[in-house]
């Protein structure tokens, strides 16, 4: 044993400065590891004569030393070595220009949503707000949708499966929602979310609205014609044309639609507004005094009008857009544009 350690002492004093921390771990397995010639020798002190051990101790212990003090060393050495290289190779150019930080913008949507509502408010309208899933009551029913008429297929309706809930077709129940609350003279915006099974370039099965009703004593379809010309004109400017064709809600009656003139094309027809020169924007009318009586007002001393406009074709007309689904795929190459 001691011919051993003396020759593992020699080959020490030989040991070579290893390049890396791998080889430099090679050569701990090799006499410090559990395998290892060191560590196999110093098991085998056990077994050895007593007059032996005192010289075999202390070659054992002379080797550890060695090899621990040249371990420690060449670690050390390595990690400077390394640091070094990265920072001659690490090179910044101060000269570079930095890289911009991206912005989010607003959403079209908002925008316009906030601009309608400023409007409205300044008209002396107050902001009410209703739940997105609704009940047949306040969707249809209290809306003098009889149940089975064929006026509920006007809005193709998103049911929720097993209950006796769905997602509101339209904002017109927030016109119910508030005359709870308040009693009439009162005018309201409810500006929210609605859904329809229903999509193509103008329409999406999620899209905005904003209702809005006034109901008064003696209110004429004068006062509505000339708030939705009023509105209309401050939001697209004064040369802005509009047209108001009869149509048909179960909630309204006399009822009508409001059309504006397509900003993209002028009024020559294109895709968005499909040929005609006219873009569809808006629901209104004088509300049916069945609505009044379903929350308990006298239809003989008050009356009103209610409009529900869509936010996104207002957007589309304001900023060109031919496509309503670009506004909810978030491509935010589309949405920095406003
Ligand atoms: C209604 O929803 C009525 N509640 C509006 C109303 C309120 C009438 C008060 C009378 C009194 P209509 O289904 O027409 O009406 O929708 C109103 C507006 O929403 C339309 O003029 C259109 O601008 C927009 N709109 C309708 N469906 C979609 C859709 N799928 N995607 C985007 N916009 C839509």
């Amino acid at each position: 044993m001691i011919p051993e350690l003396k020759k593992i002492l020699e080959e020490v004093a030989l040991l070579q400065p290893p390049p890396d921390l791998e080889s430099l771990n090679e050569i701990r397995l090799k006499y410090l590891g559990k395998k290892g010639s060191v560590t196999s020798l110093s098991r085998g002190m056990r077994g050895l004569p007593p007059e032996m051990k005192p010289e075999a101790g202390k070659l054992l212990g002379e080797a550890r030393q060695r090899l621990e003090n040249f371990i420690g060393a060449s670690e050390k050495r390595i990690k400077q070595e390394t640091v070094q290289r990265e920072i001659e190779s690490e090179f910044f150019d101060v000269t570079l220009p930095a890289t911009q930080p991206s912005f989010g913008s607003r959403h079209p949507i908002s925008i316009v949503m906030d601009e309608i509502v400023e409007i409205f408010i300044s008209l002396g309208f107050q902001i009410e707000e209703g739940p997105e899933i609704e009940n047949d009551h306040y969707n249809f029913e209290s809306l003098n949708f009889p149940p089975e008429h064929p006026a509920r297929d006007m809005q193709d309706t998103f049911q929720i499966s097993g209950l006796p809930l769905l997602l509101r077709t339209h904002t017109s129940p927030v016109q119910i929602r508030s005359m709870e609350k308040y009693r009439p003279p009162l005018s309201v915006i409810a500006p929210g979310k609605v859904f329809r099974c229903d999509a193509d370039v103008t329409h999406s099965p999620m899209f905005h609205q904003i209702e809005g009703f006034t109901v008064d004593e003696k209110v004429t379809f004068g006062e509505l014609k000339g708030t939705l010309d009023l509105f209309i004109h401050r939001l697209y400017g004064p040369k802005t044309k509009t047209r108001f064709r009869p149509s048909y809600f179960p909630f309204t009656e006399p009822s009508a639609e409001m059309d504006v003139s397509c900003a993209t094309c002028g009024g020559a027809g294109c895709r968005i507004c499909k040929q005609t020169g006219w873009l569809e924007i808006l629901g209104c009318g004088m509300i049916h005094p069945n609505v009044l009586r379903a929350v308990n007002v006298d239809p003989d001393k008050w009356n009103g009008f209610a409009f529900g406009l869509g936010i996104e074709r207002i957007a589309m007309r304001r900023y060109g857009i031919g496509d309503i689904r670009l506004l909810f795929e978030n491509d935010t190459r589309f949405l920095r544009q406003f």
